[in-house]
């Protein structure tokens, strides 16, 4: 799987104005609006970061949508279905966010839906339990948290706005989590069995959501000196482990983690080794699940052409009789293919059960 993301056919010409005015920007901790003056490679960066993020979140449904029809009550029923149609919002947003920078979301959809983006390793294992429902809103969601919350503050504002509602969400995702897995943990010496096992599954590929070790990260710097990233991802990685701790002990639950332990001198916690191999093989389209997210997303938007379809037309016609500018009998607005109004529906068809096992 290659990066393709960040061409949007706008390139800037070299402009000393605008380069200072950006600059001061930047140095003055304020915010890029879209159509503020931006270097190519800035756009480049954020059209990579913000359509894989958003990538992530579309695909990110299909692990727990796998639970939707076998949720063990309807209260979880409902809670699960209201979590991945949070998830399917998210990806709306961002999408939305990258399209501010000119790159059509028929592109970015493209890219994923023929492999040629990335989207977040974690969503490249199954869900065989119902206890990874739990470990993906305690573990996965508070990584999200952890990187996400900084790029509340992130430069760009398309994309700093877009994150505060979701950080939001996210946080009530990793309490349905931590709730979910504490039942369990509670409950029978089979469902504490099921939590700790799900944990053990998801704990290592969690560390992994933070990205390459910093000394491995070749965007890291240059997104920090933007202010897009604003903490590395070590960083961020040993303060994630530093909130799972005091809350893998309220859960009794333990981290598979027998090197985990805090350093005083750096005043941080340090985590064992992590198995970069394993992370590689996931970007390179060799997990566990990569074939089967691939091949579900595609089904799902095959599935919703007809909507996307019938939404288009619909907005023909509205276009047509508000009398808008072009608009009549033979000349109404182009139907948009990509519009956003669009998406959520065709999203939906994305909740139905995977060929993984249920325990
Ligand atoms: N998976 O130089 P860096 C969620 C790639 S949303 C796959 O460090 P950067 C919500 C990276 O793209 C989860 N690829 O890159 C939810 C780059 O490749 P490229 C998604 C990864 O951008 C919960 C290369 O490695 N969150 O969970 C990963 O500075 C539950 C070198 O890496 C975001 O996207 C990875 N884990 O830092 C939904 C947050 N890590 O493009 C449903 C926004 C790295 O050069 C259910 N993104 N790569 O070919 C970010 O903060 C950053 O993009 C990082 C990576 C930190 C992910």
């Amino acid at each position: 799987m290659s990066s393709t993301q960040g061409g949007t056919g706008q390139e800037a010409a070299v402009d000393p104005e605008g380069q200072a005015a950006f600059d001061a920007i930047i140095d003055a901790d304020g915010r890029i609006e879209p159509r503020d003056w931006m270097p190519d490679a800035y756009r480049r960066t954020l059209v990579r970061q913000i359509s894989q993020h958003a990538h992530s979140e579309i695909i990110g449904m299909q692990p727990e949508a796998n639970w939707i029809t076998r949720a063990p009550s309807l209260r979880r029923k409902a809670i699960l279905m209201a979590k991945v149609q949070d998830e399917a919002g998210h990806g709306l947003y961002l999408y939305s966010a990258a399209q501010t920078l000119g790159t059509s979301r028929d592109t970015m959809l493209n890219q994923l839906n023929t492999g040629k983006a990335r989207y977040s390793s974690i969503f490249n294992y199954p869900t065989p339990t119902w206890a990874d429902v739990g470990a993906i809103g305690w573990l996965v969601d508070g990584a999200a948290i952890c990187n996400q919350v900084p790029l509340c503050r992130a430069s760009y504002g398309p994309y700093a706005r877009a994150m505060i509602r979701i950080c939001k969400e996210e946080s009530f995702h990793q309490r349905q989590g931590f709730e979910i897995l504490l039942t369990l943990a509670r409950g029978t010496g089979e469902q504490r069995a099921m939590a700790q096992d799900a944990v053990d599954r998801w704990y290592w590929p969690s560390l992994m959501m933070f990205g390459p070790p910093d000394g491995d990260s070749p965007n890291s710097a240059r997104s920090m000196a933007w202010k897009i990233k604003r903490f590395s991802n070590d960083d961020l990685r040993a303060r994630f482990v530093g909130m799972l701790v005091p809350q893998a002990e309220a859960l009794g639950l333990s981290l598979p983690d027998p090197d985990l332990r805090y350093d005083d001198a750096a005043g941080r916690w340090i985590t064992g080794e992590i198995d970069w191999t394993e992370f590689q093989e996931v970007l390179a389209g060799r997990g566990p699940m990569n074939a089967e997210r691939l091949r579900r997303r595609n089904e799902a938007h095959d599935d919703g052409a007809w909507v996307r379809e019938a939404a288009a037309e619909y907005a023909r016609k509205q276009a047509m009789s508000d009398g808008g500018p072009g608009a009549g009998p033979h000349g109404g607005a182009p139907a948009r293919t990509d519009a956003p109004a669009t998406e959520p529906r065709a999203q939906r068809a994305v909740v139905g059960q995977e060929g993984e096992a249920a325990a």
